[in-house]
C-alpha cells in the first residue's frame, strides 16, 4: 500500500512582514506562487496541490491542473481595482508528496479494470479515495487550526472531500459555495462512492455543511435533478435560469445579489473550472457549452467581498494542464482569496 506522508504545515501563525517586497518586479516561475517568492512559514495563503485524477470519466491531464496554475501565477499583476492587494496577507505553495500522484496512477489502474469488468477493484478504489480524503483533511485541519486560509488545488473534484471534512469539522453550519456545470450529486457514480461525480453528495453527509449553494448547472443526471428539488440544504442556481437573466435584460448582478443572499455566515467556496464558459477552461475534463462567463464569475467574487459572508478556504479543481487553463485559474483564485481578505485580520 502505498505510504501518504503527512503534509508539512508551517507550526505557528504567518510570521510575515511585506517591508522589502516589490509587488511590481518581474517574476519567473521559479518564484512560486503568484511570483512573490515566500516560504510558507510567511504566507497566510497556502495552497497544496493534489495532483490526483484517479475516476476522471472523460480527457486526462487534470493531474497536471495544480503545476499549471503555479507556473502560470507568477504572470499576475498583484494590484487588483477592487480588491486591492490580497497579496500583503502572503501567499506560498506548500508540496504535494510524489505518494499522491503515485495513488492516482494506482488507483487509476484500478478503475480501467473496473471499467473492462472486473467489480472485485470498487472497494479497492473507495478505499483510495477514503485515503486521500483523511489525508487531506489532516493537511487542511492542521493550516486552519494554525490560523492559515487553505487553497486547495485540484485534481479531480473527488479530491475537495477531504477539504469538507477539515472546514465543516471546524465550522458547523458551514455552507459550500459550489461553481460547476455538474451537481456531484450521485450517490455514487459507476458505483464509486468516491467518484468526482458523487463529491457533493459526501458532503451532504457531514454534519457541519448547513447548505451547498450550486452555480452553473447544466449537465445534471435524473437522479442528481430530484435531489436538488427534494433536500432543502441545497439551493441550485442552474446555468439556465442565469442565462435567461441575460436573455431578457435582467442582467447578472441582480442574479448575483441572490446566489450571495443565500449563503450562510460561513463558506468554503469550491470552485470546479467547468463552471465557467469553455473558453476561459478548455483543457478541463469535462467541459459542456454555456457557463459564467468572466466578469459574472467575478461580479460575484466582488459582491462576496462586501456581503459580510466569511470565506474560510477555497478548492479551484479539474484544471486542464495548459498555460491558458493555469492562467485563469490563478486569476480566479486570486481574486476569489481577495474576497475572503475582505474578512481577514489586517496584515
Ligand atoms: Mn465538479
Amino acid at each position: 500500500m502505498i505510504d501518504l506522508p503527512a503534509v508539512d504545515v508551517p507550526s505557528g501563525p504567518p510570521s510575515r512582514s511585506d517591508s522589502g517586497l516589490d509587488p511590481d518586479a518581474a517574476t519567473g516561475p521559479e518564484t512560486g506562487l503568484f511570483g512573490l517568492g515566500m516560504a510558507p512559514e510567511e504566507a497566510r495563503f497556502l495552497a497544496l496541490p493534489v495532483p490526483y485524477q484517479a475516476t476522471v470519466s472523460s480527457r486526462r491531464g487534470t493531474i497536471d491542473g495544480p503545476q499549471a496554475l503555479i507556473d502560470a501565477s507568477c504572470q499576475l499583476d498583484l494590484w487588483d481595482f477592487v480588491l486591492g492587494e490580497p497579496w500583503r496577507h502572503g501567499f506560498a505553495a506548500l508540496d504535494a508528496p510524489d505518494a499522491i500522484r503515485e495513488l492516482s496512477e494506482e488507483t487509476a489502474r484500478l478503475v480501467a479494470r473496473l471499467r473492462a469488468g472486473d467489480a472485485g477493484v470498487r472497494e479497492d478504489v473507495d478505499r483510495a479515495g477514503d485515503r486521500l480524503a483523511a489525508w487531506l483533511a489532516d493537511a487542511v485541519g492542521r493550516m486552519l487550526d494554525r490560523g492559515r486560509f487553505p487553497l486547495v488545488l485540484g485534481g479531480e473534484h473527488g479530491v475537495s472531500r477531504g477539504a469538507f471534512v477539515a472546514a465543516a469539522a471546524r465550522h458547523p453550519g458551514l455552507g459550500i459555495l459550489q461553481i460547476d456545470a455538474h451537481a456531484d450529486l450521485r450517490h455514487a457514480f459507476e458505483g464509486l462512492r468516491s467518484s468526482h461525480a458523487s463529491v457533493m453528495r459526501r458532503a451532504l453527509e457531514l454534519d457541519g455543511v448547513s447548505r451547498i449553494v450550486q452555480v452553473g448547472l447544466r449537465d445534471v443526471g435524473r437522479e442528481e435533478a430530484r435531489m436538488i428539488e427534494a433536500e432543502e440544504r441545497i439551493v441550485a442556481f442552474p446555468d439556465h435560469r442565469l442565462a435567461a437573466a441575460r436573455l431578457d435584460g435582467r442582467g447578472f448582478s441582480s442574479v448575483a445579489e441572490s446566489i450571495v443572499a443565500t449563503l450562510p455566515e460561513r463558506i468554503w467556496v469550491s470552485i470546479d473550472v467547468d463552471g465557467l464558459d469553455p473558453s476561459l477552461c478548455p483543457g478541463t475534463g469535462t467541459p459542456v457549452p454555456g457557463g459564467l462567463r468572466w466578469d459574472e464569475i467575478n461580479c460575484l467574487v466582488d459582491l462576496l467581498a462586501h456581503s459580510g459572508v466569511t470565506l474560510v478556504g477555497v478548492d479551484i479543481v479539474e484544471i486542464g494542464p495548459s498555460f491558458w487553463d493555469g492562467l485563469v485559474a490563478a486569476r480566479l483564485l486570486y481574486r476569489f482569496c481577495g474576497a475572503a481578505a475582505a474578512a481577514l485580520d489586517p496584515h
